[in-house]
């Protein structure tokens, strides 16, 4: 099969929340040596955009989010095992420590996920506080693990507030100025990211490691 038809293929399959279908052709253009990052990018980042719209659109329902989601998440796990596998992932060097997490009341980590395993793969040491998390358990972990740097993602409109509320708070716990926060999450911009006093934003993963490091290169 030619690369471009299974990453359609894959895209579709996102799309129709078939995870069978995703592990199958996950695993075949993992087989045929296809990049693990491009198959994440041209395959299931590809559908789980077409179905945001559709759903936006009202062509598709909570029900196609919930199993494009669950679609979505089966691909990037075998992706996650690939890219770790490929780059020996664990092992390395520690270039900074990392706390991150999805803010409260939000519970998409899709994306989250892919950022921390690029993050790991990276050399970075990463602790993952999971999605939902509250605010208190932001300050309370920042000021446990003394990070190099924060990672606050937001999905929604409704929660992108809590990234802004979430360094409030570091302020005045007295931690803003012992760790560098980046943000990130489809509806937040790079102007959001100034307004609310983070250190950087990125717009995905791959950007998102490319900031981390430079921010911990500035320290
Ligand atoms: Co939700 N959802 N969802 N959803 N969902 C969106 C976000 C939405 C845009 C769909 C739409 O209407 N078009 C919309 C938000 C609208 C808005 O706020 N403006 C929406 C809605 C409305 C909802 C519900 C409210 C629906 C409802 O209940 N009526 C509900 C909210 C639940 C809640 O959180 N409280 C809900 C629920 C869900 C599911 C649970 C079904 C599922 C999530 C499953 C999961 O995550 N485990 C889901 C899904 C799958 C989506 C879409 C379709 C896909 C999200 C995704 O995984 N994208 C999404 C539409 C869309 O985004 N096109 C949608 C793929 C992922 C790789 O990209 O997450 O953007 P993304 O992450 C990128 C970058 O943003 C960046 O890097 C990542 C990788 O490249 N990034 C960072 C992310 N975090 C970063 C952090 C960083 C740096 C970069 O630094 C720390």
């Amino acid at each position: 099969m030619a690369s471009a038809d299974i990453y359609e293929k894959i895209s579709d399959a996102v799309i129709r929340g078939y995870p069978e279908d995703v592990e199958t052709l996950v695993k075949e253009a993992l087989r045929i040596g296809l990049d693990p990052i491009d198959i994440l990018k041209k395959g299931l980042v590809n559908g789980v955009k077409t179905v945001g719209e559709k759903f936006e659109a009202g062509e598709l329902f909570l029900v196609d989010l919930i199993m494009a989601g669950n679609a979505m998440s089966i691909g990037s796990e075998l992706l996650r095992e690939a890219i770790e596998e490929k780059t020996g992932g664990k092992g390395i060097a520690s270039i900074g420590r990392v706390v991150i997490g999805t803010v409260k009341d939000d519970i998409h980590d899709i994306g989250k996920n892919i950022v921390v395993t690029l993050l790991k793969v990276e050399g970075f040491e990463v602790t993952d506080l999971g999605k939902d998390v509250p605010i208190e358990i932001v300050v309370k972990k920042a000021d446990e693990l003394k990070p190099n740097l924060l990672g606050l993602s937001a999905l929604l409109t409704t929660t992108m507030i809590r990234q802004k509320e979430a360094i409030e708070a570091l302020k005045e716990a007295g931690l803003r100025d012992r760790v560098k926060v980046i943000i990130g999450g489809a509806p937040t911009t790079e102007e959001w990211a100034k307004e609310i006093g983070a250190d950087g934003w990125a717009p995905d993963a791959i950007a998102a490691v490319r900031k981390s490091r430079e921010l911990l290169e500035r320290d």
